[in-house]
């Protein structure tokens, strides 16, 4: 796996993994090096990568790093348990770790076979994203000749491209097919407060991709779809139970509940390492990430002479609350948009398709 323009990660010669700093992205364009285990899991932790498919592949090659070195096999698991607990809620993370020690068990603990499967996991992201952009294309095209559109107005939550999973991401992977295919695409672009990844993240990736957009502010999604300026939504996930149920970014629910109230197809668009299919019921049954109230406080942003500064927008006495997802109820989704195809948000529906992987 060599750089490429649309990997947020890749791996140099002496097995360290250079990562975009997704931290400081729009305004400046930085990499880090991860040494160490400890390096991924505070990349993790901290947000220098997130996104549910490339927090997995980090701990992967976290889990790689840690087998490098650590002296001990118990010293190795207590370190692939710490990264295994280092985000809670996108079970990508979990499903990463387990895959790579399972594989390192199985062959004997070699260094290189560890390498190989992580490279393995972003490989298979990669065709997994393509997939998943091309089923939801076709859903694209399927809506606008149903209803006679000549340009289409999607709405997107976070940041679900390929900075949250390689080549080109789950939500944002049909907007970038659909635009390949020539299709008038607009897409509206929920800032995503209190970390900003609609603004910061998507805004940035679907500027590069010239893919035409505007950034809203997180409420404007409702008032948008009742003036019929939203034809479809679609978004990412971070955990999605057997019975259908996504936990994403928090106001994902809100945007399901509005765009219920006014029939508009609502979509999560999501790779097979997003199921878990040990849970049911993800209202009650997913933990939710809860983060510092500090990103409630602080924005970060230029100010007019170009200098990237922090800025706190609350009172100083006042608290905040950071719950940082939320469960879209199945009944809320209209369809998964998955590699495997497009499969109603339906326990039975679910089990059908995957019934290899139960
Ligand atoms: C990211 C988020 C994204 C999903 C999509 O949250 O909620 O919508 O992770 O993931 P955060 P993917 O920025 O807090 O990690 O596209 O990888 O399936």
């Amino acid at each position: 796996m060599k750089r490429g323009h649309y990997k947020p990660f890749w791996v140099l010669d002496n097995g360290d993994v250079e990562i975009i700093d997704q931290r400081l992205l729009p305004f400046e364009e930085k990499t880090v090096i991860l040494k160490s285990a400890d390096d991924a899991i505070h990349a993790i932790k901290d947000m220098a990568v997130r996104g549910a498919g490339v927090i997995g592949n980090i701990a992967a090659f976290g889990v790689y790093l840690a087998l490098r070195e650590c002296e001990s096999k118990a010293s190795f698991l207590d370190k692939a348990a710490q990264i295994r607990a280092s985000r809670p809620t996108a079970v990508n993370l979990m499903w990463a770790v387990d895959r790579m020690l399972k594989v390192i068990d199985e062959t004997s603990y070699e260094l290189a076979n560890a390498l190989d499967e992580a490279i393995l996991i972003s490989d298979e992201d990669v065709k997994r994203s393509l997939a998943i952009g091309n089923f939801g294309a076709d859903i694209i095209e399927s809506i606008m000749k149903e209803k006679n559109l000549s340009s289409i107005n999607v709405l997107t939550h976070c940041n679900a491209g390929w900075l949250a999973i390689v080549d080109s991401g789950t939500a944002l992977a049909p907007f970038y097919e659909a635009h390949n295919r020539g299709i008038d695409i607009h897409v509206w672009v929920d800032e995503t407060r209190p970390r900003n990844q609609g603004a910061n993240l998507t805004a940035w990736e679907l500027g590069r991709a010239g893919v035409k957009h505007t950034i809203i502010p997180d409420n404007t999604g409702g008032h948008l779809m009742q003036h019929d300026l939203v034809d479809m939504v679609i978004t990412g996930a971070d955990r999605v139970t057997r019975n259908g149920d996504a936990a994403n970014k928090i106001g994902t629910y809100l945007k399901a509940l509005a765009a219920n109230d006014n029939k508009i197809p609502f979509y999560i668009a999501l790779p097979e390492s997003t199921f878990d299919f040990e849970t049911v019921d993800g209202v009650t049954n997913i933990e939710i990430e809860e983060r510092s109230a500090d990103e409630v406080h602080i924005m970060r942003g230029t100010l007019p002479d170009g200098t990237i500064s922090e800025l706190r927008v609350t009172p100083p006495k006042s608290h905040a609350l950071n719950i940082g997802f939320d469960v879209t109820p199945a009944r809320l989704i209209t369809g998964l948009i998955t590699e495997r195809g497009v499969v109603k948000a339906d326990q039975e529906a679910i089990e059908t398709m995957y019934k290899d992987l139960l």
